[in-house]
């Protein structure tokens, strides 16, 4: 249907690796697919009410202004090209257990709840108090996933990771020290290949990512909008320079992952 009218979004395609049987499936594959096609939605045209409040080089970041019951929302979508590295290693860094502390800086510690399958974990994540506020909790499935481009032939594949809050019986939200942080994240990623004119093959020199991250973080209890803008505006940039710097160091000796 979607094909027959022409509209560019993908249709998402089923998991490499099924875990149809899972009681968090049928959520799985309903926000994956919608946090997709949001991603892949850009700014819209000209951009209409997305602010720009932080840029550097390629990386622009955008927030709309939102609050739910006094308590700030903003959703944020972010977009940045980075030279030397795919979507597919961008991807695999950002999902992949074993290398969060080395570059998620807000992170005091990370459990593995569930390995729902090679493509979908299940994380309990505490993270730095901020004074004088209760320090925050927050539990998410993670899904990383392979859009193969079938539709436009020139069209870059797509990877992408999305994380979700979820709930689980063993670790009921506030009922320790921590204030439970709800978030739905999109990292969606396009890698280009420019193969050099001579037919030498193809080298870190020869493709780019684009990067489009979006995000919404309701905190879970109150804390002033200021404080908050202020932590968005100082703590997302950090974030992507710190990952991607990360990924291009992780992998500048590697073989290329496509
Ligand atoms: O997407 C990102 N990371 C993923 C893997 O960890 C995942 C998790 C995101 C958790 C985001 C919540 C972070 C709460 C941090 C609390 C503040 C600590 C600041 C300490 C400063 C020394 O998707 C990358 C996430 C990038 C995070 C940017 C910061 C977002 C601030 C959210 C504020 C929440 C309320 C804080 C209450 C005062």
């Amino acid at each position: 249907e979607r094909i027959k009218s022409g509209t560019v979004l993908p249709i998402t395609p089923p998991p490499t690796f099924p875990s149809s049987s899972h009681p968090l499936w049928p959520e799985i594959e309903h926000v994956v697919q919608q946090q997709v096609e949001w991603a892949r939605l850009g700014l819209g045209d000209s951009g209409s009410g997305w602010q720009l409040f932080a840029e550097d080089g390629e990386m622009r970041m955008y927030r709309r202004e939102e609050e739910v019951d006094g308590m700030v929302v903003d959703p944020l979508k972010a977009v940045h090209i980075v030279k030397g590295i795919t979507g597919h290693e961008v991807c695999h860094y950002f999902f992949s257990p074993q290398y969060r502390y080395d570059w998620e800086t807000t992170l005091e510690q990370m459990t593995v709840l569930e390995t729902i399958s090679e493509d979908t974990c299940l994380f309990l994540q505490t993270h730095k108090r901020i004074w004088p506020a209760s320090q925050r909790d927050v539990i998410f499935w993670s899904h990383i996933r392979h859009l193969p481009n079938n539709q436009d032939r020139d069209g870059p594949d797509i990877w992408t990771v999305v994380n979700h809050s979820t709930e689980h019986k063993d670790h009921p939200a506030n009922s320790g020290k921590c204030v439970r942080i709800f978030l739905t994240v999109c990292m969606l990623c396009q890698t280009r290949v420019i193969p050099p004119k001579d037919g030498t093959p193809i080298t870190r020199d020869d493709i780019s990512c684009k990067i489009t991250y979006c995000s919404v973080v309701n905190p879970g209890g109150w804390a002033p909008a200021s404080v908050l803008r202020a932590l968005y505006k100082r703590e997302y940039p950090k974030f992507l320079k710190r990952f991607t710097a990360y990924v291009i160091n992780q992998t500048k000796d590697k073989q290329i992952m496509f």
